[in-house]
């Protein structure tokens, strides 16, 4: 006979525990969290079906019911904007899917959350069947005045509330944090339900694998060159060598080395001279999970949640993981600054 689960808890009542933990919240944050985990649902669902799109028409082309097949980072980031910007918790929603923010039309009165993200990462992985993932932030307004503007979006990673991924893996798992704790969620597809599998994720803090797409390095000064080549050699005073793991996707490999131990490296290169990835909308709100999780993440001179943008699309160079492992590379990287 099956067993009659024991303690299997929802997403949503864990986020209903954190809301009680804070007597006379109105209810909005959760309210705001809940819509993002219904999105992540929605997104997921299409996600599994992305295997199909040879039997149902390739993307922008008509299927077999003469409908146009949307592109899925397209589609993700449609789903975010439908599902966060209609209870009016929210009064700015930047995307990298999108050129410009959104002001909503509740940013001029009650909306009192900013939420980031990045719908669709990794996406161009997806016909492979490679994991992907949703990534978000969620700041505060930072004043009651009834006008919002740039400066209550271009905050720092310091001043996040909450951020959060979700990976469309083997299984889709939601993982965030609040600021207390970092806690996992894995989808039960035959109830529909994220829960708790994962609760208090701590990384560890040294690592045994370094994720870097190594293609690029022509384009790496010496200082970087150094630093992967030791990595891979085995740093004085650590036993062995490491591993390289480099899925290309973010999520996925940020997920895994959270959970093993590891570092994810997107250094600067000649052509790239700030890297690839969006401080907004990628590195702020891993960085603060990372550092939630008791890790570290690094632009190579100090904290990514330190620095401020300067538009909603910045880019950074990103050393994130075990903190023993990227304190170790931003103190290699930073003395002298880059030479490339
Ligand atoms: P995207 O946001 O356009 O999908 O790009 C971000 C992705 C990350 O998921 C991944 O880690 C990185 O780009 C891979 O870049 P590269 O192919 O240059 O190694
Ligand atoms: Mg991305």
């Amino acid at each position: 006979m099956t067993q009659v689960p024991g303690n299997l808890q929802t997403i949503e009542s864990h986020m209903l525990e954190l809301q009680s933990l804070h007597p006379g919240a109105s209810g909005d944050f959760t309210g705001l969290l809940n819509d993002i985990t219904f999105a992540a649902k929605i997104i997921g669902r299409e996600v599994t079906k992305a295997g199909l799109v040879d039997i149902l028409g390739a993307t922008g082309e008509e299927n077999v019911q003469g409908e146009v097949v949307q592109k899925l980072d397209d589609y993700a980031n449609k789903v975010f904007m439908n599902c966060l910007g209609r209870r009016g918790q929210v009064c700015i929603l930047g995307s990298e899917e999108m050129a410009e923010p959104v002001f909503t039309p509740v940013s001029q009165g009650s909306g009192r959350y900013i939420v980031v993200f990045d719908p669709l990462d990794g996406s161009s992985n997806i016909d492979a069947n490679v994991s992907v993932g949703t990534i978000f932030g969620i700041w505060r307004r930072r004043s009651d005045r009834t006008h919002v503007g740039m400066d209550d979006l271009l905050q720092p990673g310091r001043n996040l509330v909450a951020a959060g991924y979700i990976v469309y893996g083997s299984s889709t798992m939601f993982v965030y944090t609040a600021g207390k704790g970092v806690h996992g969620f894995t989808l039960d597809p035959s109830i529909g339900e994220f829960l708790l599998s994962h609760e208090n994720i701590t990384t560890p803090f040294h690592g045994q694998v370094y994720s870097v797409n190594e293609a690029y390095e022509q384009g790496w000064d010496d200082k970087i060159r150094t630093v992967v080549d030791t990595l891979k050699m085995g740093r004085p005073g650590r036993e062995g060598r490491m591993s390289g793991r480099y899925i290309g996707s973010l999520v996925a490999d940020f997920h895994r080395n959270l959970l093993y131990g590891g570092t994810y490296l997107y250094p600067p290169t000649k052509d790239k001279p700030r890297g690839k990835l969006r401080l907004m909308c990628e590195a702020a709100p891993l960085a603060f999970i990372a550092e939630n999780a008791g890790g570290y993440a690094s632009d190579g001179a100090g904290p990514i949640l330190d620095i401020t943008p300067d538009t909603l699309h910045a880019r950074v160079p990103l050393y994130i993981g075990s903190r023993e492992d990227v304190l170790w590379i931003e103190k290699n990287l930073s003395s002298g600054g880059h030479n490339l």
